[in-house]
């Protein structure tokens, strides 16, 4: 993967070119601490890793920022040795502290242009979208990538905005840079992205909630990769 790596304050910062960051959709963990199951943040992200997630997410709705900070700093090491990217959903404060790679926001969460304000032009800057407009705003405000969904069908989060794969092909023609699938993606529901342009899938409970985490991520892997080649 094509990393340089710059310091930023305590941590080295890592920075990823657009080539890198498409890549990193393929197969896109996001965190939960629901299902650690005596196991820490960090060694789920290693099996996860280890499977072959291309990306990492630190998104834990319920910890406060200096819980995440704490949380990132373990993380991070796993994520820089694997030259994968690494970012913070929505708490711009924590992923600025910790020296994460980047952040993620929402359409309610901090706005593009005040996370790229804060975080500097090297900072991933993803954004979540559910229509072609709020994926053309986004890029225009700057964001690295787009996640979109929900997909399918989903208990990991409340209050989703259904995106069906028609949508998702519309949003993905619509703009240039790469888009990752998320909501509901497992192995049953990964295959149906074939053909919607999308660059991969975002996947919290079925990586995270596995387990056997390396064995699920590498079969998600397998099928990410067959269905983005036949975008
Ligand atoms: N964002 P799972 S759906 C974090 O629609 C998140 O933007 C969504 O969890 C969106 O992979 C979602 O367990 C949860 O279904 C996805």
């Amino acid at each position: 993967m094509d990393v340089n790596h710059t310091e930023v304050g305590p941590v080295v910062r890592g920075s990823f070119s657009p080539e890198a960051i498409r890549h990193g959709m393929l197969l896109y963990a996001v965190t939960d601490r629901s299902w650690l199951a005596g196991r820490t943040l960090a060694d789920c992200v290693r099996e996860a890793i280890a499977g072959g997630a291309t990306f990492v997410q630190l998104r834990e709705k319920d910890l406060a920022t200096d819980q995440i900070v704490a949380e990132a700093l373990e993380i991070i090491p796993v994520c820089r040795a694997a030259g994968v990217p690494f970012v913070i959903d929505d708490d711009v404060e924590a992923a600025r502290r910790s020296g994460a790679d980047g952040v993620h926001v929402g359409q309610s969460d901090t706005a593009c242009a005040a996370a790229r304000e804060a975080l500097g032009p090297d900072a991933i800057v993803g954004v979540s979208a559910h229509t072609v407009g709020e994926a053309l705003a986004a890029q225009a405000a700057g964001a690295d990538y787009l996640g979109v969904g929900a997909l399918f069908g989903t208990s990991t989060k409340p209050d989703t905005v259904a995106v069906s794969p028609e949508g998702l092909a519309r949003i993905c023609a619509a703009v240039d840079i790469p888009v990752t699938a998320i909501g509901g993606v497992s192995t049953r529901t990964l295959p149906s992205l074939a053909g919607t342009g999308a660059d991969g899938a975002a996947v919290v409970s079925a990586i995270f909630a596995a387990g056997d985490i390396e064995a699920a991520t590498r079969e998600l892997r397998r099928l990410a990769e067959a269905a983005v080649g036949s975008r």
